[in-house]
């Protein structure tokens, strides 16, 4: 079925089907793929006691999508849930139609409807999906995957691992404890799980895998956590890092790696240890240090004894390079949260203190002075932006705490950080925003519609954290 773009919101909330059986999957029109929202039990560990999930086609994650660059993408949402959802495309350049943001790009994909999403992906790199429906609730419990658009030409590795990192809040019995939307988590560093998963299992020591000495190998590293921040280091190997948040950056070695929650990044491992070796991929951040997993040596013949030559340097995606002298400047502060300088927001039209905000509202910061919620977004843009211009977007941090910015339908140069022009200035869809500092980012407004601005702190952006940017 084909269906005009602009026909799409009142074609799909018409498009309630009978029934969701697979008869209804084996009917889809050839490539296109279901994606199946849905209550889901899974175990942690082999052995234990299952936890309640919401997951996408009866697993967490959902499965990893795979795409061909610029190859037109067409997956039908069945929500079999019995709440509203929808699912964000983060990452890919989509029409505005597409990008899944309820009360904004679409209406809500009621519980026992579908909804069709075409689009084409334009980029390729490491990306994911989740819905951007209460996101800190809908992400936590479970939905969220993998989306990876192959490059034209590949460089040449032995394997390639696809990890999603999240966390689950779980009770002695296994379940999840389901104490989301709380107005403490939005105020404070958001809602932490209490055990770290690695694709969907419980990451620690236990979660081994494999590798024969020699090997490269291409990681794909996604933070699918509503709230938590990985620093990752993997002592005895080179973490050599060839793209952020799936664009290509000048090849480059880290000791340690910093995930906040929406971002990615692609390392290559050179594993270079002595077979029969364990080494320990940890997580360093001083609120939740732990190991995320293992690489085993197996105990046999190396692949070979240096690291492979062939060039790790990927194919750059066409991106409109922002021109700084000519941009416009354009100023966001962001204020509020339980600690540091109390703040003022404007919310519903009338000024709340930071107390009255949390009190009254259930909100808990503000974006240049106001503080919306999830459901008074639309039509109500804190910027405008022509298309085709370019933009400095200036980013004030006057909290006290950390958060990962995310545009919707754009990437952006990271140009400097409070004041200091950065040595790579990589394109980024999600950047990190130290307390008090100042992050500058560059970008052309190239893509028209109306786009998420918001905190990928999942609480953050629940308490008032988020708000759109109108292009054209
Ligand atoms: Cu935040």
């Amino acid at each position: 079925m084909k269906i005009s773009r602009r026909g799409f919101i009142q074609t799909a909330a018409s498009l309630a089907v009978a029934s969701l059986s697979p008869v209804t999957a084996l009917a889809a029109p050839p490539r296109q793929k279901l994606l199946r929202a849905s209550s889901v039990e899974q175990a942690l560990r082999p052995g234990a006691r299952l936890t309640n999930f919401w997951g996408f086609n009866g697993g967490v994650p959902g499965p990893v999508l795979r795409f061909r660059k610029g190859e037109t993408v067409r997956l039908l949402l069945q929500n079999a849930l019995a709440v509203d959802t929808a699912v964000h495309w983060h990452g890919i350049r989509v029409q505005n139609a597409m990008d899944g943001v309820p009360f904004v790009t679409q209406n809500p994909v009621r519980s026992g409807e579908q909804f069709a999403y075409e689009f084409v992906v334009p980029d390729s790199g490491t990306f994911w999906y989740h819905p951007h429906q209460s996101s800190f609730e809908q992400v936590p419990r479970g939905l969220y995957g993998a989306l990876i658009v192959e490059e034209d030409r590949p460089i040449e590795v032995d394997r390639e691992w696809v990890w999603v990192l999240s966390d689950v809040r779980v009770g002695d019995d296994g379940r999840q404890v389901e104490d989301f939307g709380r107005i403490l988590d939005f105020a404070n560093d958001g809602r932490l799980g209490n055990q770290v998963l690695l694709n969907g299992k419980a990451a620690g020591s236990g979660h081994s895998f494999e590798v024969r000495s020699g090997e490269r190998i291409r990681l794909r590293l996604i933070n699918a956590a509503a709230a938590r921040i990985f620093q990752l280091e993997l002592p005895g190997h080179e973490m050599k890092v060839i793209a952020f948040d799936g664009q290509a950056v000048e090849p480059h070695v880290v000791e340690s790696l910093t995930l906040g929650p929406g971002m990615r990044v692609d390392l290559v491992l050179d594993c270079m240890q002595s077979p029969g070796s364990r080494h320990l991929l940890n997580d360093v951040n001083r609120r939740s240090a732990g190991p995320i997993a293992e690489i085993a040596y197996r105990n046999v013949r190396a692949v070979r004894q240096k690291p492979s030559s062939a060039p790790i340097r990927l194919a750059p995606n066409v991106l409109r390079e922002p021109d700084l002298a000519s941009a416009t400047e354009h100023y966001i502060m962001f204020q509020g949260g339980m600690r540091g300088a109390p703040a003022i927001g404007i919310v519903d039209g009338k000024p709340a203190k930071t107390h009255e905000l949390m009190e009254e509202h259930g909100l808990a910061w503000t974006m240049n002075f106001t503080a919306r919620h999830e459901h008074a977004l639309m039509h109500e843009p804190f910027l405008n932006l022509h298309v085709g211009e370019h933009v400095v977007l200036k980013m004030i941090n006057e909290t006290d705490f950390v958060h990962p910015m995310h545009l919707h339908g754009h990437f952006f140069r990271v140009i400097a950080v409070d004041g200091k022009q950065l040595p790579l200035q990589p394109w980024r869809d999600t950047v990190l925003m130290g307390p008090r500092q100042t992050v500058d980012v560059a970008f052309v407004a190239d893509n028209p519609g109306e786009w998420m601005f918001h905190c990928h702190i999942l609480d953050h952006a629940a308490g008032g954290m988020m708000g759109t940017i109108q292009v054209g």
